[in-house]
């Protein structure tokens, strides 16, 4: 094999490697064990004695050739690969990052923080009691007897025992009655259920209730209360107005409904505490009287932030959720 052909064809092959994967083939076919040039040293050992050292000193030359030549590209591919990794993979590092989203509260939290705030700055305590309850805290013990008519009015979910999941936050305040003398000055929000489902109605929602028990308590300082909260909570100068209504626990009651932008919205009930209602929990009603209230969160909460689908407040569809952060 002339030695000559052979390396200026293994230098072509060398400029022609485009990968290191392509130029290590090179190195193998003629430098490997069994390489071309690699047989060639070997075969010096069959040729005549007097041409031994000159054959073998070309082949030796012609190596070294070859293998400053697959160096060469060696460093030049490397170099080649190192620039177009730093080109494809390179952090652009004047994006701007990615937003991490914070949680917020629910709406209906917004609201109930803020009801139970103001309360409290008034010298109200916060009261919370059992979802699952007993007929008589439920239903007796707010002046509605076993047969009254009124017990249809919320379709209550019972439990196989009797008991109910409480229609109504009212159970807390006949238990603050049972365990305490007046006076008494609490809110009670909580989760109540109810057996209805529509576009306005959950079977789950959220009531405040208010109890207010001491001497000479009148109906003006129920109306006092009742518009400070609303002017509070809305706005300072809200229109609002009572209409009379009942309730067989509240005499007399009355609605109260604020001006908003679409007209007069109903936004609670209240009234003066029934004398059945106290004398039945051991107040005596000649010695005390009282007031209540009642409005469900969830409608307060909607009233506030203009949240006109009831539903959205349960599907918690954090692109809904988001807008309270
Ligand atoms: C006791 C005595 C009296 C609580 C009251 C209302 C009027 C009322 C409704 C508003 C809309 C409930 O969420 S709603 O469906 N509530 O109108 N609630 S007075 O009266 C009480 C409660 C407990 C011992």
């Amino acid at each position: 094999m002339d030695i000559e052909l052979s390396l200026t064809e293994a230098l072509k092959s060398v400029e022609l490697a485009s990968s290191l994967a392509d130029l290590d083939g090179v190195r193998i076919q003629y430098l490997g064990n069994r390489g071309a040039i690699t047989q060639l040293l070997r075969s010096v050992g069959s040729l005549p004695k007097s041409e031994r050292p000159t054959a073998g000193a070309a082949i030796h030359r012609a190596k070294v050739r070859l293998e400053d030549a697959i160096h060469a590209r060696k460093e030049h591919l490397e170099f080649e690969e190192l620039q177009h990794s730093i080109s494809e993979d390179c952090i652009d590092v004047t994006l701007p990052g990615r937003k991490r989203f914070q949680g917020s509260l629910h709406p209906v939290t917004h609201a109930l923080t803020r009801i139970e705030a103001m309360f409290e700055a008034a010298g109200y305590d916060v009261v919370d009691g059992p979802e699952i309850e007993d007929d008589y805290h439920n239903i007796q013990a707010l002046n509605l007897p076993q047969d009254h008519p009124a017990r249809a009015m919320h379709d209550t979910f019972y439990l196989d025992d009797g008991r109910v999941l409480r229609t109504h936050t009212s159970p807390v305040q006949v238990r603050v009655m049972e365990s305490q003398p007046p006076p008494i000055r609490v809110i009670c929000p909580g989760r109540v259920y109810r057996r209805v489902s529509d576009q306005t109605h959950t079977p789950k929602f959220h009531q405040v209730e208010g109890l207010v028990i001491d001497r000479e308590i009148s109906f003006g300082d129920l109306k006092g209360t009742v518009i400070d909260f609303i002017h509070g909570f809305f706005q300072e100068d809200a229109q609002v107005r009572f209409r009379p209504s009942y309730f067989p626990f509240t005499e007399p009651s009355a609605e109260v409904d604020v001006m908003g932008t679409q007209g007069w919205r109903e936004v609670m009930g209240c009234g003066m505490v029934h004398p059945n209602v106290l004398s039945m929990s051991g107040i005596d009603p000649q010695e005390f009287s009282g007031f209540a209230f009642g409005f469900g969160a969830d409608r307060l909460a909607m009233l506030l932030y203009d949240i006109h689908d009831l539903r959205t407040l349960f599907e918690n569809d954090v692109r809904f959720l988001r807008q309270f952060g």
